[in-house]
């Protein structure tokens, strides 16, 4: 048996380049089979072919796969009478299953909500849900959120993010786009892991930007912002929990900083705070992060570095986003107590492509012009994230380090010290690939563990990330959303009505 994503098939034919299978899908509402083709590369990953044998689809009918809708066929014509009532009576048990569940629902409340908004065509950016019944009926706690996304909505119907048009599909013939929605049903697990993540991120998110106050501690408000999306995201090992750690560089520091244990830096009025957490679900990370200041004088600062081209993305060169959003920010010029900047693009900070458990995924999103002129794909995970500065433009590890991260790649690396054997299957057991810092050790109770990760440093099993500063007396701004380069369109699965 070969698993694709919930979906069972049989491989029939095996070659080089990839095989081809030949099933017949039937739709819940139809008596006709339909036949569709699936291509796998040697990996057993889907590749972009699947198709209809009924031309005459009606938009908004795409069909619902479900691996009981599936029958399997060698081709052969004559086998289509048998597949279709075996087919059908599973139907038919698909189809009083379904007419259960939506009793169900409508005794629960109805699907008001955000229960229709997976099957909405082009939502507008998700509305916070906290003061809604969901599908489920759960009504979110207030202000501080505690009752985990997946409580409320049962029916996994989490809301879809910003959808973006893709400008090339607008030509595109009507079979091609049954292939891409095929391919996006094949793909709803996924998508609902990271609309998960992503509506977790939200609600945290919305509730600790009421939470700060000047005068707190980096260290409280990390462990309240952490606190929270471990309950909505309802943590459990590594199936689901926080991605990486709580982000919150102040002012000339741009990335990674969080407090170890000990540190009593306090948040002040006239910071400039990134907060910049991560959730994920099954591994589908969410990468989000905004600027949260107290003083207005900032504001302009703030808005030069969001005011960059959404749009256009998809199919263009990587390079060319990194001109756009350079062009775009280093217009701006912000005064700041009397003294006036031009804010630039920190040049040496960029967004990426993001895979499974894999917050850096090997693809670069430049936020300044000369990059590389790889493309942006179909299928593809990035997050895009913009620094602006006051300062040089330009950051230099500094400081204490707090973020690490095991090298993805690293094969068997003989340790001698038992120590550093003893941290590392810790490690291993608790955060896998995923990012993690000193405070997350201390907190699964590990102690006296920096000679030991020290050692795994040196040996190349986990990385270092110190803090990321551009010049004392400077100000830094970032704002990152993750979009998903789905077959149909973009859709920024993190947008809120935030930013
Ligand atoms: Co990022």
């Amino acid at each position: 048996m070969h698993w694709f994503t919930g979906l069972a098939v049989q491989s029939i034919t095996s070659e080089d380049e990839g095989y081809c299978e030949s099933i017949y899908l039937i739709g819940k509402k139809r008596a006709e089979p339909r036949k569709i083709f699936l291509v796998f590369d040697y990996l057993g990953s889907l590749k972009m072919s699947a198709k209809l044998s009924e031309p005459e689809e009606k938009k908004d009918d795409s069909p619902e796969l479900n691996i009981k809708d599936l029958e399997l066929s060698d081709g052969g014509e004559d086998d289509k009478p048998e597949q279709i009532s075996k087919s059908k009576k599973k139907r038919n048990r698909q189809k009083k299953k379904k007419e259960q569940a939506a009793e169900a629902a409508d005794q629960n409340g109805g699907a008001d909500g955000g229960g229709d908004a997976a099957t909405e065509k082009k939502p507008s950016p998700p509305q916070q849900q906290k003061q809604q019944k969901t599908p489920g009926g759960v009504k979110q706690t207030s202000p501080k959120p505690t009752i985990p996304i997946d409580e409320l909505f049962p029916n996994k119907n989490y809301p879809v993010g910003q959808i973006m048009e893709h400008s090339k599909l607008k030509n595109q013939k009507l079979d091609q786009m049954q292939e891409k929605k095929m391919l996006e049903k094949l793909n709803e697990d996924t998508y609902q892991d990271i609309r998960r993540a992503a509506e977790a991120h939200r609600q945290t998110r919305t509730y600790i930007r009421d939470f700060i106050k000047p005068g707190m501690s980096m260290i409280q408000i990390c462990e309240e912002l952490e606190g929270t999306a471990r309950k909505l995201i309802n943590e459990s090992g590594l199936n689901a929990g926080l991605a990486f750690p709580t982000g919150c560089s102040l002012n000339h520091v741009a990335a990674h900083y969080t407090p170890n244990a000990g540190d009593t830096t306090v948040i002040g009025v006239d910071d400039v705070c990134k907060i910049d957490f991560g959730t994920h679900v099954n591994g589908r990370i969410i990468d989000c992060a905004f600027t949260h200041t107290f003083n207005p004088k900032y504001d302009k600062l703030l808005e030069a570095d969001r005011d960059w081209d959404q749009g256009g993305w998809h199919r263009r060169p990587l390079c060319d986003i990194g001109a756009a959003i350079q062009e775009t920010m280093e217009s701006y010029e912000v005064e700041i107590d009397g003294k006036t900047y031009q804010v630039k693009a920190i040049r040496n900070l960029n967004g990426h492509s993001i895979d499974q458990y894999r917050i850096h995924a090997g693809k670069t999103v430049p936020i300044v012009k000369g990059g590389e002129a790889t493309m942006m794909e179909e299928g593809e995970v990035y997050a895009i994230e913009t620094f602006g500065s006051t300062g040089r433009g330009h950051v230099h590890d500094d400081m204490e380090t707090s973020h690490y991260m095991k090298n993805f790649f690293v094969g068997h690396v003989p340790l001698r010290q038992a120590k550093s054997k003893a941290l590392l299957s810790v490690i291993n057991q608790n955060f896998g690939t995923l990012a993690f810092c000193r405070r997350w050790l201390d907190r699964i109770g590990q102690s006296k563990y920096l000679l030991a990760l020290k050692d795994l440093c040196e040996k190349g099993v986990i990385e270092a990330y110190p803090p990321l500063c551009d010049a004392k007396g400077c100000y830094t701004a970032q704002f990152e959303h993750t979009i998903m380069l789905r077959p149909t369109c973009k859709e920024v699965v993190s947008r809120g009505d935030d930013y």
